[in-house]
């Protein structure tokens, strides 16, 4: 026995290679040179502090993935980098006089040491740190590209405003009506602000059903969808009555307009000021006035109707019946025209509006159940689908019948005229804070907003600012700075005190991880050619709305000015789960549940820790922290290091020992390519059940054993691999460790071999009309199960192919050899 038994201390293995993987330059790739490409690519965090759990959920159990891909010949690209600038920097600075360039600097640096102990792939000379002018000089070029075509403009729209604080709100920091700093009421007002127009991309921005290239969840895609809300309608003009003025409203349902009894403004339509009676001036002001407090978030919340009446009237052209106009809060001033026509027997708010304030409900249509009855409660509203009544010509149509017919009607009469409008918004990305990007324009008293010339980019923050002013950006204290010249007219001018919202960054990093340093240019295009669409973007579900949209909008922007030539950016998109905190709630600082795993690395190691979170359940799972199972990973790695005791160049493979070995290779490459990281690793556990009731075991399975275990454990496999290799070759192990693939990472994946599986699975032709067009591995103990078989085979990619459109009359199956699908 040439074997020294070492006891399996992690600590002791760990970082002595993750030092010579480094040295040896074991991960890293030549993105220029490389044949197979793998663009991976996972979030980059924020860079807040320590790294917690999240983080090595989210790039750990991902690192196995990328190092899979590598052993199947993928030269895998896995960058890694920091979104660095954001409001929790500043708080810092207000709360504990830090400066938020050296708290988030340093932030960084301790971030990437522990980033490093995980001992992944990743590929550090790509780093991206959004903070630094080397990156963020690029969003201000972005910026002026999008200002030369019109996509980047100056405009007003209503936000929260904070009259203390002298600042726009986000939504989410206006808590029940006031502002979540300092308490005090908050108010809508018109602030001019720059915007980046998305809504010119909301077309090519929709899902459409043929998209079948790209792999992105379901629920992205209709999230995505429901947000850019596409909708076709009318636009309606009604004169008011006893006035010149004319109320205007969008509405996709005219063909229930014989049914419509009244007119509600938003609160803050132009009209309200000049149609409000007299005697009903006193309660709309205090209503406005009461509407301003509320977000537009808060607004669109189910809430008891509110509203006032105006005092005056419009007339419907169609009945000629006169619908009083009211103004609600639930009429919001940013979509369509900001005032709608109530039609309370089709519409359920309508309705309680209707019943509320005791207006008249009129049944227009008569639904599936056939109750023609007058409508008096909610649940009698027909909203969706039926056959016009009550409604002149149009009676006895369909209502999607009704809808063309009316519409060709108030066209031609010249009332009213169709259009399509959008829930999307263009994007306001100016933001009233320090720790962002500046916005490169040079406000001048004679030019106007005057944009900072490409040969002066970047506009660098000034590192001594103001951070508590009142009632200006932290920036506009900045004096010095402040201070410029015109670009065009050489004046006295001011530089734009504002900076950009933080999601104008991480809408593009992936392109810059390609050449992070390059000073010319934003990306370099030949490698974007090569490496983008990205082939999987790991990330938060909560990203689904925001980022991963703006992200998309970027890139059909690029591929406009001729930076890609894709307009999309990832082939598939895989939402990870959470790990909340030991309390079930989502991990945050100010909760004080976030758990930083370093105590458990250094007590079990990064290997177990790993596995441990790719072991605890489905990748999307949803789970609270609990370090208990830990132990339980720790023992399995343990065990693999014991079997080396069992090692012996004279044991043979049985037939078991074999099936076992190709199952497992078999299952565990199945599941990690389908991401189903936790079954794979129960298989591996059962292999081991498997190997340490046997007395002895071959150099060959263990060795196996190893490779399919490296990309979950990649240290104690190394180690392990380099003992093996020893005992394999002998003395002459120095010799081996210097040939090229020395290490356990430069291996390939293991292949399996069907033989050895015979006995549990066959192969299935399957046909179409009687030509074979796919075979499909078919366990033995479904073979009975006609249901499941003949599911699988019109499941399968190459079969649906021909089945698409065309209608299945029969299949013809007999089990255990062959299935026929006639169309
Ligand atoms: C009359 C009508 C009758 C409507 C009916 C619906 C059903 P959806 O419904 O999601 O497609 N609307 C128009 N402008 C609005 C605004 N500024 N704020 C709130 N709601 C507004 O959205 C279109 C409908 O939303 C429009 O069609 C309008 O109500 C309402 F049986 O007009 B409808
Ligand atoms: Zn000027």
């Amino acid at each position: 026995m040439i074997l020294i038994m070492n006891k399996y201390i992690p600590l002791n293995i760990e970082p002595k290679w993750q030092k010579k993987w480094v040295e040896a330059g074991l991960y890293a790739i030549d993105l220029d040179k490389a044949k197979k490409r793998y663009y991976l690519l996972v979030e980059f965090p924020y860079s807040s502090g320590d790294l917690h759990i999240g983080h090595w959920f989210a790039f750990g159990v991902t690192d196995i993935f990328g190092r899979f891909k590598r052993m199947q010949g993928f030269d895998v690209f896995f960058p890694v980098g920091f979104d660095a600038f954001g409001l929790p920097a500043e708080n810092a600075a207000i709360q504990r006089g830090l400066h938020p360039k050296d708290w988030t600097l340093k932030n960084v640096e301790t971030m990437s040491k522990q980033f490093k102990m995980m001992g992944a792939i990743h590929d550090w000379e790509h780093q991206v740190i959004t903070c630094l002018p080397e990156y963020y000089k690029w969003n201000q070029w972005i910026f002026l590209k999008m200002l030369e075509r019109g996509i980047a403009y100056k405009g007003k729209t209503l936000s929260n405003w904070c009259p203390v604080d002298q600042t726009v709100l986000a939504d989410e920091q206006v808590v029940n009506g006031k502002c979540d700093r300092c308490g005090s009421d908050i108010e809508q007002k018109e602030i001019e602000q720059w915007f980046l127009k998305i809504t010119e991309y909301a077309d090519r921005l929709l899902w459409t059903k043929e998209e079948t290239d790209l792999d992105w969840p379901r629920a992205i895609r209709d999230g995505q969808n429901d947000w850019i809300g596409k909708k076709e309608g009318i636009n309606i003009s009604y004169k008011i009555e006893a006035t010149s003025e004319k109320v205007e409203v969008f509405t996709t349902r005219p063909d229930t307009n014989f049914g419509a009894t009244f007119i509600a403004l938003a609160p803050e339509h132009p009209l309200v000021s000049k149609i409000t009676k007299e005697d009903q001036k006193q309660a709309v002001d205090e209503y406005v006035k009461q509407a301003g407090k509320k977000s537009q978030l808060e607004r669109q919340e189910n809430r008891e109707k509110t509203g006032v009446f105006t005092g005056s009237y419009a007339i419907n052209d169609l009945t000629g019946y006169k619908m009083p106009i009211w103004i609600s809060d639930f009429v919001l001033m940013g979509f369509g025209t900001g005032a709608l026509v109530g039609v309370p027997g089709h519409d359920k708010r309508d309705f309680e509006f209707a019943t509320k304030f005791d207006l008249e409900i009129i049944r227009v249509v008569v639904g599936k159940d056939g109750d023609s009855s007058p409508i008096t409660r909610i649940e009698q509203v027909q909203e969706e689908q039926g056959v016009m009544i009550n409604s002149s010509f149009l009676d006895g149509l369909d209502i999607h019948e009704a809808i063309r017919k009316i519409m060709n009607y108030i066209e031609e009469k010249g009332y009213g005229k169709r259009t399509v409008t959008y829930h999307l918004h263009d994007w306001s990305i100016s933001r009233q804070r320090y720790w962002g990007t500046p916005i490169p324009i040079i406000n001048c008293p004679s030019c106007g907003p005057v944009p900072v010339p490409y040969e002066d980019l970047p506009v660098e923050l000034p590192y001594e600012v103001d951070h508590r002013p009142k009632g200006k950006p932290p920036l506009a204290t900045a004096q010095q700075w402040m201070k410029v010249k015109c670009p065009k007219c050489n004046g006295d001018a001011q530089r734009e005190p504002e900076t950009m919202d933080g999601f104008v960054d991480n809408s593009w990093y992936f392109y810059r991880y390609l050449s992070p340093k390059n000073p010319d240019h934003i990306f370099d295009q030949a490698l974007a050619r090569k490496w983008i669409p990205i082939d999987i973007y790991f990330g938060g579900a909560e990203h689904t709305l925001g980022h991963t949209m703006y992200s998309r909008f970027f890139t059909k922007f690029f591929y406009d000015i001729g930076l890609t030539q894709n307009d999309e950016y990832a082939l598939k998109r895989f939402n990870h789960g959470v790990i909340l905190g030991p309390d079930g709630a989502r991990m945050s600082k100010s909760r004080g549940n976030v758990v930083n795993p370093d105590k458990q690395v250094k007590n079990y190691g990064a290997d177990a820790v790993r596995m441990y979170l790719a072991f605890i359940g489905p990748y999307d799972i949803v789970a609270p922290w609990n370090p208990g199972g830990i132990g339980g990973v720790y023992h399995f790695l343990q065990r693999v290091w014991m079997l080396q005791q069992k090692l012996d160049q004279a044991a043979t493979l049985n037939n078991k020992d074999l099936k076992i070995i190709h199952k497992t290779i078999k299952k565990v490459g199945v599941d990690v390519e389908n991401l189903k990281f936790n079954t794979a690793i129960a298989s591996l556990m059962e292999w081991l059940n498997h190997l340490s009731r046997k007395e002895k075991i071959s150099t060959e399975e263990y060795k196996t054993l190893l490779l399919l275990l490296a990309p979950f454990a990649p240290h104690i496999t190394e180690e392990l691999w380099q003992i093996v290799h020893s005992l394999d070759l002998g003395v002459g192990h120095k010799k081996a460790a210097k040939k090229l693939n020395w290490s356990i990472h430069q291996q390939s994946w293991p292949k399996f071999d069907n033989k050895y599986l015979e006995e549990e699975t066959f192969s299935m032709p399957v046909q179409v009309n009687g030509k074979v067009r796919d075979v499909l591995l078919i366990k033995f103990d479904i073979l009975n199960n006609r249901s499941v078989i003949e599911k699988k085979a019109k499941e399968s990619a190459k079969i649906k192919k021909f089945l698409a459109g065309e209608t299945v009359k029969k299949i013809v199956y007999i089990p255990g050899k062959i299935i026929n699908i006639v169309i």
